[in-house]
């Protein structure tokens, strides 16, 4: 393709069949053409490529420019994973980090941060725009970047993926034409070939696409990336990067080596399909037989490299928490027996990742305790069993979930239980089962509470709609709620009396500052649903004591060689994330 900005030729192919095969000596060939038999996996080589391995002395390889848009998430794995692998492919490929959020916290761009987003732009002349819809609740947003973007560069492809397509592809074929369904590496990749060979792209496995001529060509999905070592980790350095907010503009500077946090992906799917959660989409129909919702493991190599590739590019790296994001990290066992030595070996950073109650074994957590499991996350959404296996179709008992508490506290491991509130299926009777259930639990541990968001796409929210439980407007799209009250907080107006009477005692009965007798005592004065205050003052005393309580470890952390700088990355995180609860 010319090196020029028009792709208005481009475009008007697009439609008209392909002319004979694609070019020879590219990868994806075998990608490309006829699917395959469904769950016959195709994979990616990295070795196919010239690759890329040193920000300083890389340059792109081929003409077409492209630039992925991150929404108010400096992480965004997925985007990352798109980035790198069509840079190493030699695409000039950039990201901006669009606004950031983190737990409740979030400001729409200022009219500055659209200047300079319109700079990034006009300096970056992309052929192709990837707007990642990483989450519904900045669907509005994504509409108005949209706008921008067509205004701005009226010739380039624009392209959306990510979750928000994944679960609702109607409602965005309907403002876009070009839509990315499933995983974006591989069709976001052959977008990029395409559009640089003058090729029409209308037939790409995962695309939907309207054409000018207004015809719809819903492709079907391709398998998914079966071996995730065939392709390169997320990309973590500077090049490349943007970042815009708070009226600041940051070129070729990861906004995320500024942040407290770490994140990790060492596998992809979950086998589960709780009934409000997107893997309940990505466990029926065509997802599921692309096998998205099948566990696939990086190796334990290919993490590692990719960690310290990070190390060194994140100031106090080693001071650091981090975050494995897996849905559950420890699905396959013996793999995390494995990078439990290699992890001990490499790094000594305190870490936490999200656990199932069904998945937990006392030898593997054993194993992570040793190599500085910090605490586990655990979802168990309530403490009403009922609630739990009818109504969000989890499979775990309370039973099974007790069993996993006692095993972490036989190994005095710290444990954070996530729990939804705002549930209008809940009665009276599910919240006195719960706080029973909580106060049996071995304490003392935390909750980390989210309001249930109505994320559309999902059965619950469906099953809601349906029985007239909530209107349209509270759906995700419409709401944005998460963008005040994802972390459910005290100053939650909207919650009904009885869930602000019971949720300050549910907090009380995790930390055991005050007596289980005390609490059921508590539990029985409902008048205080309309001074739900008290409780509030209550949670208050007992998270200042509980600081009491958790200060009175620190000689045993020093002895444990914790920095200065381990105590303020901490403290840092705290004031980021744990305190929204209570503001
Ligand atoms: C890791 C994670 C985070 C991390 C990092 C975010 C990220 N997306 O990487 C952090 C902690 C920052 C985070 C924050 C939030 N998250 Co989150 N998060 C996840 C989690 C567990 C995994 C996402 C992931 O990395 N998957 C692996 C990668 C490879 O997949 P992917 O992101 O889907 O990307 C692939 C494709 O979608 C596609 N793709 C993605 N972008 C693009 C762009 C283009 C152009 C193309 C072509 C393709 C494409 O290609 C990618 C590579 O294959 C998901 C649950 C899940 N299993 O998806 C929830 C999830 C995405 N989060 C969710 C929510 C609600 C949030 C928060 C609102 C929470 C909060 N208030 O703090 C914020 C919102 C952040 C934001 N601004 O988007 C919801 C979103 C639900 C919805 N319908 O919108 C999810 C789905 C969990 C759930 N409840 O079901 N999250
Ligand atoms: S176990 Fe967690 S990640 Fe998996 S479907 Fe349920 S809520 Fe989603």
């Amino acid at each position: 393709m010319a090196e020029t900005n028009d792709l208005k030729a481009v475009r008007k192919q697009v439609g008209k069949p392909s002319k004979g095969p694609l070019p020879d000596g590219y990868y994806y060939h075998r990608n490309y053409g006829p699917l395959p038999e469904k769950l016959k996996y195709i994979e990616y080589k990295d070795e196919e490529v010239p690759g890329y391995t040193d920000e300083e002395t890389w340059k792109p390889t081929k003409n077409t420019r492209a630039i992925l848009i991150s929404m108010s998430n400096v992480y965004n794995l997925g985007v990352r994973w798109i980035q790198s692998v069509t840079m190493h492919a030699g695409y000039d490929c950039h990201t901006v980090f669009f606004g950031r959020l983190l737990a409740n916290d979030w400001t729409p761009p200022s009219e500055t941060d659209w200047a300079n987003f319109g700079k990034a732009l006009d300096e970056i002349k992309p052929h192709v725009i990837g707007l990642s819809i990483a989450c519904t609740s900045y669907w509005k947003l994504a509409l108005d970047i949209d706008k921008f973007v067509k205004e701005k560069c009226p010739d380039a492809v624009v392209i959306w993926g990510s979750i928000h397509v994944d679960i609702a592809p109607d409602q965005c074929f309907e403002h876009n034409d070009v839509l990315c369904l499933g995983e974006g590496e591989l069709p976001f990749l052959e977008l990029l070939d395409r559009i640089e060979h003058d090729q029409p792209f209308h037939d790409i496995p995962n695309l939907w696409v309207r054409t000018r001529d207004g015809k719809e060509y819903k492709n079907p999905m391709r398998p998914v990336i079966r071996d995730l070592d065939s392709i390169p980790a997320p990309i973590w350095d500077d090049k490349n990067k943007w970042y815009i907010r708070w009226d600041q503009l940051g070129k070729n500077q990861d906004p995320a080596f500024k942040e407290y946090y770490i994140f990790v992906m060492t596998n992809r799917g979950c086998p589960y399909h709780c009934n409000y959660c997107v893997n309940s989409v990505f466990n029926q129909g065509e997802f599921r037989s692309c096998g998205h919702n099948r566990l696939r493991q990086r190796s334990v190599e290919h993490v590692m490299e990719e960690m310290q590739r990070m190390k060194g590019r994140y100031w106090n790296f080693d001071n650091l928490q981090i975050s494995f994001f897996d849905d559950i990290f420890t699905l396959n066992p013996e793999w995390v027996l494995e990078f439990a030595k290699a992890y001990k070996e490499n790094f000594k950073n305190p870490f936490w990742c999200y656990f199932h109650p069904n998945n937990i074994r006392a030898d593997v957590m054993d194993a992570l305790k040793d190599i500085g499991l910090s605490h586990i996350d655990m979802g168990v959404q309530t403490g009403s069993e009922r609630i739990r296996l009818e109504l969000m179709k989890r499979p775990e008992t309370n039973k099974s979930i007790l069993n996993a508490c006692n095993i972490m506290k036989d190994r005095d491991i710290s444990m954070v239980l996530d729990v939804i509130t705002d549930n209008p299926f809940e009665t009276e009777q599910d919240m006195v089962d719960a706080l029973d259930f909580f106060l049996e639990l071995p304490g003392p541990y935390s909750f980390n509470f989210y309001s249930l968001i109505w994320f559309p796409g999902v059965a619950l929210t469906q099953f809601a709609l349906d029985g007239g439980y909530i209107s349209r407007e509270q759906v995700e799209d419409e709401a944005a709620k998460t963008l005040d009250q994802f972390v459910a907080t005290f100053r939650y107006e909207e919650r009904k009396p009885r869930d602000k009477f019971y949720i300050p005692l549910f907090h009380m009965a995790s930390r055991r500052i005050f007596t289980k007798n005390f609490i059921r005592w508590l539990a029985k004065k409902r008048h205080l649903e309309n001074k739900p205050w008290v409780l509030y003052r209550l949670v208050d005393l007992q998270n200042f004591l509980d600081i009491l309580r958790k200060m009175t470890k620190i000689p045993k952390k020093i002895k444990e060689g914790w920095t200065w700088s381990r105590f303020y990355a901490r403290i840092k995180l705290y004031l980021l994330w744990e305190r929204p609860y209570n503001k």
